[in-house]
């Protein structure tokens, strides 16, 4: 008597899954698993941690001149497919290699597997950019697919009334499943790391016109006194604040802007529309509600955009209308009053750049709100796709059910920022500096009292218009040991900042700041 569908080994019990073939299909299921869920996890951990990207790179390195220039030539832009496609199909090659070797010799597959990861490993480490965390896709899927290879292969090797055993069916039918399974995670990371990575791309891509009309900004408005800070905040010093979880990446092709409400003629503008239109540039300093005495939730940007006043001319506002409330992508909404936003001398702004970049993710990419005068909460939404004429009475934004006021001018306020609280200053010349803002009405005076001594003018920087923040400096003798100075501002209409102390909710922080530190 012969068994013809058995095969027996030295010293190994009968193998119940019959010939080579589901073995091979095991061994492609394995490999299939470990690439397609790296490829899938490096779409959470970053592109560099994809392993078929990695190890094409490598290959292309290598590959000569003139090979690649045959493979353009055949393939043109479609070159990279045929390359992923080839390593597909390498990869099935040898996938059957591996499921073989774990048949012939346990456990041999999952060691060649391992070796297969620890290639796609060295790629990936060898690539521009790589960290550490972009080690994690392949050894966890590598790991994923070395333990199916080792679990399917031990249950299918078990004597049929073993629990959890798989018989040849049974064997080839969790193979092919995870062999589909592995190329889905693949195809699926492959193609959410590159729709991932379109967004950023368009953006670095955009080419916004020029302003028609250019903020001069005087060379005397950063008075360069060293650890103050600058006039001009750059985009990733600027302080964010917004309700976002996750930072809204809109497709600048996909973008629209609905401008609705109380107004005779409705309508709809994309991105094109905004920046066909004469831009203007505009600095302007933004600051926060929550900003509390002396804080740092404020920040000084070029902006250029379109006006909205034109455009709520264009759509014609309808009389009792006294509110704009502006939406942005992620539900987030500003109450304006409509006063501001038509006030020429504000020149309140739909921007498209910060500091003469498309806006940063962070900043509301690819289009903000920018309002002189006005707290950010009620005016600078980010990431905008809504405009709605409207009534106070009517309509409210995100904060003020919130507990915070319905409207939002800036309080005038000053800050000490040389030197800070506790600092120890060489005797001789004390310079006491800083910044002051009255957004919209613009800073007349700075003044300075140490030790509850008298007022004195601090110089100021110049300014480009009313709607920056201003610096100052005062430079003075003081005795050695403890001071406390203090700063206040004068705003253009004569009024002096209030003494009194509010905290910042309702509707903004007041009070003089003060610091103290010690001369030598
Ligand atoms: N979409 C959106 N826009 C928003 C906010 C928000 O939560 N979501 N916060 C506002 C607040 S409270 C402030 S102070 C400013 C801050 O703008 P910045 O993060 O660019 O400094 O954005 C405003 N625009
Ligand atoms: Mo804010």
């Amino acid at each position: 008597m012969t068994t013809t569908s058995t095969r027996t080994d030295a010293g190994a019990g009968p193998r119940r899954s019959g010939g080579a073939g589901p073995w091979v299909l095991a061994g492609v299921a394995a490999t299939a698993l470990a690439v397609g869920l790296a490829e899938l996890l490096a779409w959470v951990t970053g592109p560099v941690g994809a392993p078929l990207t990695a190890v094409g790179g490598v290959i292309v390195d290598a590959v000569p001149a003139p090979v690649k220039d045959a493979a353009i030539a055949l393939f043109g832009t479609a070159d990279k497919l045929v390359l992923l496609l080839v390593m597909a199909a390498g990869l099935v090659a040898v996938g059957a290699g591996i499921g073989a070797a774990q048949r012939a010799n346990r456990p041999m597959g999952a060691v060649l597997l391992g070796v297969l990861g620890l290639l796609g490993l060295l790629a990936v480490l060898t690539r521009a950019g790589a960290a550490a965390a972009d080690a994690v896709p392949v050894v966890v899927g590598t790991a994923a697919g070395a333990l199916f290879l080792t679990v399917a292969g031990r249950r299918a090797e078990a004597p049929g009334d073993t629990r959890g055993s798989l018989d040849r069916r049974g064997f080839v039918r969790v193979s092919a499943a995870v062999a589909v399974l592995g190329a889905a995670a693949g195809v699926a990371g492959r193609w959410a790391s590159a729709a991932a990575a379109r967004v950023p791309a368009a953006r670095e891509m955009l080419r916004i016109p020029a302003p028609a009309v250019r903020e001069t900004i005087p060379a005397g408005a950063d008075l360069g006194v060293p650890g103050a800070e600058p006039w001009l905040t750059p985009a990733d010093d600027f302080y964010r604040i917004d309700t976002a979880l996750a930072v809204p990446r809109i497709d600048v092709a996909e973008w629209e802007l609905r401008i609705h409400g109380m107004v005779e003629r409705e309508f709809t503008l994309r991105f094109e529309d905004l920046t066909a239109r004469p831009l203007l540039e505009r600095a302007v300093t933004l600051a926060c509600v929550s900003n509390p005495v002396g804080g740092d939730l404020v920040g000084n940007a070029v902006w250029t955009g379109v006006p909205l006043r034109e455009l709520l001319a264009e759509a014609g506002v309808q009389p009792g209308a006294d509110m704009v409330l502006s939406t942005s992508q992620d539900g987030f909404t500003a109450g304006t009053p409509l006063e501001a936003l038509l006030d020429p001398g504000r020149d309140a702004l739909l921007a498209v750049t910060m500091n003469g970049e498309p806006l940063p993710f962070e900043h509301g990419y690819p289009v903000r709100m920018v309002v002189s005068g006005l707290y950010g909460y009620v005016s600078a939404t980010k990431w905008l796709v809504d405009l709605k004429v409207t009534r106070f009475d009517r309509d409210e934004g995100y904060w003020t059910p919130r507990g915070w006021s319905a409207r939002g001018p800036i309080k005038t306020a000053s800050r000490i920022e040389v030197p800070r609280d506790g600092d120890r200053v060489a005797a001789g010349e004390v310079v006491l500096a800083g910044t002051a803002w009255a957004q919209d009405t613009g800073i007349a005076a700075v003044q300075v009292s140490v030790d509850g001594g008298p007022w004195r003018e601090a110089d100021l920087g110049e300014v480009p218009s009313d709607d920056t923040w201003r610096q100052w400096v005062l430079r003075t003798e003081l005795p050695g040991g403890r001071h406390t100075a203090r700063v206040r501002a004068v705003d253009r209409d004569g009024t002096v900042q209030t003494a009194e102390q509010a905290p910042p909710a309702p509707d903004g922080a007041s009070g003089w700041h003060e610091r103290t530190f010690t001369v030598a």
